[in-house]
């Protein structure tokens, strides 16, 4: 098989990646990868420098793919299926990378933050910092409640690669942020997303992993 995907069914970077395989049904060889083993984790640094999951490793054109949103972008452009991850109108295909970027830096990061917390060690946290991500999330719910007010998905009646990034950002934002009653159509739009055949696939088998989550 020429696609292999490095990941890890809990991380929720690598959520986006796999909703986005599963959403075309392309073909991929998954490779979870155990950051806490140290051979595997010596062979993932060794495939991806950096250290961050997911990775997309393509041997039928020698690519090795990291980020999230890269990996999204190389799939609609080498192996593209039914929905059309990125748009093909240029206009549009702004439009989506603007809302990916929004959920990625605006939710997501400081939603890693807020967990990432949670795993220091004892009187190595970051209170403030926590505070800000928090509010982060929040200032970030109201804009998508106002934008959601009239949309299906992110980018209107298409799913996109912008749908990809909401669906983790919102689904653990929710767990360190609750959605408050001024977020009802955040809450009604993540509800859509669980439903999305790629996304309840990819909650579905995060299942066996969920303890693992640090609250
Ligand atoms: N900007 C990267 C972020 C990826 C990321 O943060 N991945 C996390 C898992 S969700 C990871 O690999 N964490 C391991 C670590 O930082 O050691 C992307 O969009 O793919």
């Amino acid at each position: 098989m020429s696609l292999k995907l490095y990941f890890h069914p809990l991380a929720s970077f690598c959520w986006k990646a796999l909703i986005a395989l599963y959403e075309n049904g392309t073909p991929f060889e998954p490779h979870i990868v155990d950051l806490a083993d140290a051979g595997a984790r010596a062979a993932f640094f060794n495939l991806s420098p950096i250290g961050k999951m997911p990775v997309l490793r393509d041997d039928a054109r020698d690519r090795t793919i990291p980020e999230a949103s890269i990996v999204i972008e190389y799939l609609a452009l080498h192996y593209p299926g039914p929905t059309e991850l990125v748009p093909a109108d240029s206009e549009l295909a702004w439009q989506t990378r603007l809302r990916d970027r929004f959920y990625d830096l605006y939710v997501h990061e400081p939603m890693q933050k807020v967990v990432l917390d949670k795993l220091r060690p004892a009187g190595k946290g970051d209170p403030h910092g926590v505070e800000l991500a928090k509010a982060r999330i929040k200032a970030s719910y109201d804009l998508i409640e106002r934008e959601m007010a009239t949309r299906t998905w992110a980018m209107g009646d298409a799913f996109s690669m912008a749908d990809c990034a909401a669906a983790p950002a919102l689904f653990y934002a929710n767990k360190v942020a609750p959605f408050g009653d001024a977020h009802v159509n955040v809450a009604d739009y993540l509800e859509r997303l669980t439903k999305r055949l790629s996304f309840a696939r990819t909650l579905e088998e995060a299942q066996p992993y969920f303890k693992q989550f640090p609250g």
